[in-house]
């Protein structure tokens, strides 16, 4: 029996849960002994001046060794905007600020003390004379008041030219309905904050410790920011306490980690606290949607304009290209005959935008699936009959769509029939209808939103989506596998143990999986984008078969016999000639004389596209606002799936974190850019309280693209729940009058939106 599809234990769990992984503040590396300790000075201002900075004060507080500002790195090059070309260059960003802060938590100054409780109150004592300036905040930012001045406007560009917006669009559509939503801001709050070890050796090599989502991206970061070669940077991934797109690459605060122990010549150490992870870790989302849809009376969709306007905050990062994901998956599982998207990318005195689980996609699905059911509503159409009637007809040969994307495989239709079957959806309607006619003040909602979403991409710069991968069997019994993959919580350690131990017959526990260190693995993709087990894991299965080619001519030589007549028993991991098992040799005694090790590179055709339907049930307080999520019921068709625990899992915490964006988060912003979302007490992150269990219904449409026949699950959680939940609150309060509650649906906003629908009501 194949170990492939079963329920393996994570193995890296016994470790997680006893005496607790190695993360990069507990890293006890003899390199680090006698590290110093960095802090950040940060800006109280969210928009300001820099007159001047007086470290006086500071130098002379207790174990201070330094106290560095924008000045000191001033041989260092600023960081240009993401996506150059398209983005103002104008745009950059300093490491620490230099003349002007743009957000609360821009770090202006860095403080460097002997112990780490020194610090904080050293911190206090720089002075930094700010003139304060009008904050730029919003969607739709004046340029009244410029972030950059060289740049002469707070656009930071285009996707796509809204000049060119097709004005018959929706000629031709009986119905037409139009709607601005706001997917709003959000902190992807990690368990582990940001950190950074770093020290630099006598032969001038930096080695520095960060929490990341791939090393080797992290390194050529890292080299960049210090303006020094890459093949001088080594990165080193200890365990990651969750990332969830935010820890990508290099942070500014870890290039000066690494520039404050060159020029003190010892080693530093660097972990933010709570509060500075909620103010200075990129947020994510952050988007303005205005959708219009257009389509018969009957329900057909016959035209869908997405106008986008992304807050990429105070500097472009990699949220001003996440546009670029959404304009790519603007037309979601249907079939819609006309449909065009443009974006604006604007900066404002807010935090940077970066990825969040989903990463451009969310937002798509979220404006999409709102867009669906606010037709559907004009039309006094069932939204699920609808979806049903506009998706994709099924395909097994790759669908290019108006945007560009290659669908390699779907089924849309299927999996919204299994959603709403295992969901029981026309027993709910009439429990609905029931509560409605008898004016319960608890009224059901249900919310259905059907996605297709891209993983595994590319680089975008012409490199197909690949991985490499080494295994190597060792005399003793037991093998190693490298991969260029980066787990922070995926599980990886299991799943390229079961790939490997299928195809070796080696047992799963006695693999071990390294990853993230950039000299033992100088290539790789890191983990982002769900693409790891369809490339990384791909890999892990290809080196292990060619593993087993080279073991096969040395058995041949090792039994005297030709390798053509030679048969792997898996069950012994060893190689016998047919018909003899007796004559038998094992994996292991191959490797004794000669290391029986392969690297390989796995390349994929294209990026897969994982879709499902998910279904929300909520319960509404009608006199209170309070909202209630009794249910959510999700098919996510990942292809093939390789560890159904290990895929469930990544469906929990994404539809966990997906479920928490429609009814609960939002990282909010006074008039003046003051953070009011800056600690765990005020910015609401989900827990396993805030939502029910949820009910997974499976489903597989194995992709071509790879030999697993896997696409990615890893943030298909978090695409699908969003719009389901926030259309299931606004069908609960349909009935009354209300057409639309921007998220978060919060019982606020819902009161809010039912006080609006009654006339004479106060506000
Ligand atoms: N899997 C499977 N069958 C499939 C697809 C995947 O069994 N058909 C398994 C894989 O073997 C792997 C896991 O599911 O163990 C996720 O695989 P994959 O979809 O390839 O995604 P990645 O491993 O590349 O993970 C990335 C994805 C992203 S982009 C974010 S953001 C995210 C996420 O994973 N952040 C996470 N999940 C997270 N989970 C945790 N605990 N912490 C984060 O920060």
């Amino acid at each position: 029996m194949s170990i492939l599809g079963t329920r393996v234990l994570r193995t890296e769990d016994p470790k997680f849960l006893t005496t607790g992984g190695v993360y990069t503040e507990d890293v006890a590396d003899d390199r680090l002994e006698g590290a110093c300790h960095v802090f950040f000075v940060r800006s109280p201002l969210a928009h300001a001046r820099i007159s001047s900075i007086d470290v006086s004060a500071a130098r002379q507080a207790p174990g201070v060794i330094g106290v560095y500002t924008g000045a000191d790195l001033a041989d260092l090059a600023p960081i240009p905007p993401s996506a150059a070309g398209l983005i103002n260059t104008e745009m950059q960003q300093r490491l620490l600020a230099v003349d002007k802060a743009r957000f609360v938590g821009e770090a202006v100054a860095a403080v460097v003390t002997e112990h780490p409780y020194q610090g904080e109150d050293a911190t206090e004592l720089v002075t930094v004379d700010y003139d304060p300036l009008p904050a730029v905040l919003g969607f739709d930012p004046a340029d009244d008041s410029l972030l950059f001045e060289a740049a002469g406007t707070n656009v930071a560009g285009y996707w796509g030219d809204p000049s060119k917006l097709d004005a018959q669009l929706f000629d031709g559509c009986e119905v037409v309905v139009k709607q601005t939503i706001v997917n709003q801001r959000v902190a992807p709050a990690p368990m582990e904050t940001r950190a950074a070890a770093a020290v630099w050796g006598d032969d001038g090599r930096l080695t520095t410790w960060i929490p990341n989502q791939g090393a080797q991206g992290t390194k050529a970061d890292m080299a960049k920011l210090l303006g020094i070669d890459e093949s001088l940077v080594r990165v080193i991934t200890p365990d990651v306490g969750g990332a969830f797109g935010a820890k990508f690459g290099a942070d500014p605060e870890h290039a000066v980690v690494a520039w404050i122990a060159r020029r003190l010549g010892r080693p530093a150490r660097w972990t933010e606290t709570r509060y500075e992870n909620l103010i200075a870790m990129t947020h994510g989302r952050a988007q303005q949607h205005t959708v219009t849809i257009g389509g018969s009376r009957d329900g057909n969709v016959q035209a869908y304009r997405l106008e986008i306007v992304q807050d990429a905050g105070a500097y472009p990062k990699i949220g001003a290209v996440l546009p670029m994901l959404t304009i790519l998956m603007t037309s979601g599982p249907y079939d819609i005959p006309k449909a065009e998207a443009v974006a604006k990318v604007v900066v404002t005195n807010t935090t940077p935008i970066g990825a969040y689980r989903g990463a451009g996609r969310p937002e798509a699905t979220a404006a999409l699936e709102r867009a669906i059911d606010l037709f559907a509503a004009e039309i006094g159409a069932d939204p699920a009959d609808v979806r049903r009637k506009n998706l994709l007809a099924p395909f097994t040969e790759p669908h290019r769509t108006a945007f560009g994307a290659l669908y390699d495989s779907g089924d849309y239709v299927a999996a919204l029939d299994k959603a709403l079957t295992t969901a029981g959806y026309a027993d709910l309607r009439s429990q609905q209808a029931q509560r409605r006619a008898s004016g319960d003040v608890r009224q059901l909602g249900i919310g259905v939103a059907s996605y297709v979403e891209i993983t595994g991409m590319g680089d975008g710069e012409g490199t197909p989506p690949e991985e490499n991968a080494t295994v190597e069997v060792h005399p003793d019994g037991t093998a190693t596998i490298l991969t260029g993959t980066s787990p922070h919580g995926q599980g990886h350690a299991t799943a390229w143990a079961m790939i490997a131990s299928e195809e070796l017959g080696i047992p799963v526990e006695k693999f071990t999986l390294k990853w993230g260190d950039t000299d033992l693995i100088p290539e790789g993709g890191g983990t982002g984008g769900s693409r790891s087990l369809q490339q990384g894991g791909a890999a892990v299965q290809q080196a292990a078969r060619e593993l087993l080619d080279v073991a096969r001519l040395r058995a041949a030589a090792e039994l005297e016999a030709n390798a053509a007549d030679l048969v792997f028993d898996k069950g012994r991991s060893a190689f016998n000639v047919a018909g003899d098992p007796d004559a038998s040799v094992p994996l292991t005694q191959l490797a004794e004389n000669e290391r029986l090790l392969i690297r390989t590179v796995f390349s994929q055709p294209g990026a897969t596209f994982p879709f499902g339907t998910h279904v929300a049930v909520v319960e509404v307080d009608t006199e209170t606002g309070k909202t209630t999520l009794l249910r959510v019921i999700t098919v996510d068709d990942a292809g093939t799936v390789l560890n159904p625990l290990l895929a469930e899992g990544q469906r929990h915490g994404g539809i966990g974190q997906g479920a928490a964006q429609a009814f609960l988060e939002e990282v909010v912003y006074d008039d003046a850019g003051n953070p009011l979302t800056a600690s765990l007490a005020d910015y609401p992150f989900v827990s396993a309280t805030e939502v029910p269990s949820f009910e997974l219904a499976s489903m597989a449409t194995p992709t071509s693209y790879n030999p697993l026949g896997a696409k990615g699950i890893g943030e298909a959680g978090s695409i699908g729940s969003t719009p389901a939940v926030q259309n299931a609150v606004v069908d609960a309060v349909a009935h009354l009058g209300v057409r639309h509650i921007d998220l978060p649906v919060t019982s606020r906003r819902v009161w809010q939106a039912l006080q609006a629908v009654q006339p004479g009501s106060e506000q």
